[in-house]
């Protein structure tokens, strides 16, 4: 008996400074009632879903920007969405941009069960941008300004999915990049891979040109990539198209453990998209290629945890270099990367 689980992405268009949630959330609503009719059992919206992507407007005092968090959740605006997950049946995936009692700023996403009940909260750990305004960006982004550095790992938690239960795991956007987050997931044997973004559709760094269309090709090869490599579905959901003049790419997608694109969004507006994803095609590539306890190396792999920044290596020069000497480069070489032989 496949393990079939149908996987919605729901895409959202632009949301304006000037909208409030609850303009947001009659339209998650609507997006929840079409993944209803549609059959899907879990719905996964974008990163900051509720509001416009605000890291990219500057506020001097970080008060002035505490509108656009939520410090409750559920909360009188976001109450339709837990009606509407307990009225079809739906569990559903949200970002959003959390103030904690203590006063604490985070880039957030939960995954919330049809009862309402919160499964797994994550919290953005790899805060792409900078945390002063910068004058040589096009368009500022100030995620490392409104927001503290996630402080709980990669969490992954067997739960149900519809029918079935499943192993889930949570990132935000820019973590996609990083094949760390999905391999510490892949380590906790994750099955799917919830995913919202908002990303630009060009480089606002304007230090050098980046053609446009390897934005996206980026971001898929980033999904495609960790979903292959931890044999994982991976759900990738964006928030796309003009807010208030700047544009966020959208393409989101569905992707199967083999890497491969089961489902698109061909607009930068509101759509769902929807997967029939059979579980058990997690097992092949994590019994074989991917056996983990079979095949991974971590004692060459210290480095990973050890070093933040990237360091030069050692120079060859013509002529070559003495046995001794050989040798001694080769110690400093195992000493740095902090590699025990034998
Ligand atoms: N939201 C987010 O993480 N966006 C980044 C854009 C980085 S540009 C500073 C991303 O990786 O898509």
């Amino acid at each position: 008996m496949p393990r079939l689980v149908t996987l919605a992405a729901a895409q959202l268009g632009p949301i304006q400074k000037a909208e409030g949630r609850e303009v947001a959330v009659g339209r998650m609503v609507r997006l929840m009632e079409f993944a209803h009719r549609r059959g899907a059992e879990v719905v996964v919206f974008p990163e900051l879903a509720l509001t416009t992507f605000f890291p990219r407007w500057y506020h001097e005092d970080l008060a002035a920007a505490d509108h656009w968090y939520e410090t409750a959740m559920p909360s009188p605006a976001t109450a339709p969405l837990f009606e509407a997950a307990r009225k079809y049946g739906i569990a559903f995936h949200l970002g959003y941009a959390e103030k904690t009692p203590e006063g604490r700023r985070f880039n957030t996403a939960i995954l919330v069960h049809p009862s309402g009940e919160i499964v797994l909260k994550y919290r953005k750990v790899h805060l792409p941008g900078h945390a002063e305004y910068d004058p040589r960006r096009r368009v500022q982004h100030l995620e490392k300004r409104y927001f503290e550095v996630g402080d709980l790992g990669f969490p992954v938690v067997r739960a149900p999915v519809g029918a079935q239960e499943a192993n889930v795991g949570l990132m935000i956007c820019n973590d996609r990049r990083w094949p760390e987050a999905w391999r510490v997931m892949g380590l906790q044997q994750v099955e799917i891979v919830m995913r919202g973004y908002n990303t630009p559709s060009l480089n606002m760094e304007n230090r050098g040109f980046e053609a446009h269309h390897l934005r996206v090709f980026h971001s898929h090869l980033s999904v495609q990539a960790g979903a292959y490599q931890n044999a994982c579905f991976a759900v990738a959901t964006a928030k796309a198209g003009t807010e208030d003049g700047h544009e966020l790419f959208g393409h989101s997608v569905i992707v199967n453990p083999q890497g491969e694109i089961m489902a698109q969004a061909t607009s930068w507006d509101d759509e769902l998209i929807v997967a029939d994803c059979d579980l058990d095609m997690c097992a092949l590539g994590r019994s074989t290629i991917f056996d983990f306890a079979c095949h991974r190396r971590p004692e060459a792999y210290r480095r990973i945890t050890e070093q933040t920044g990237s360091v030069a290596p050692p120079v060859w020069r013509p002529g070559g270099v003495r046995a001794a000497e050989q040798e001694a480069l080769f110690a400093r070489v195992i000493r740095t990367a902090g590699v025990r032989l034998g």
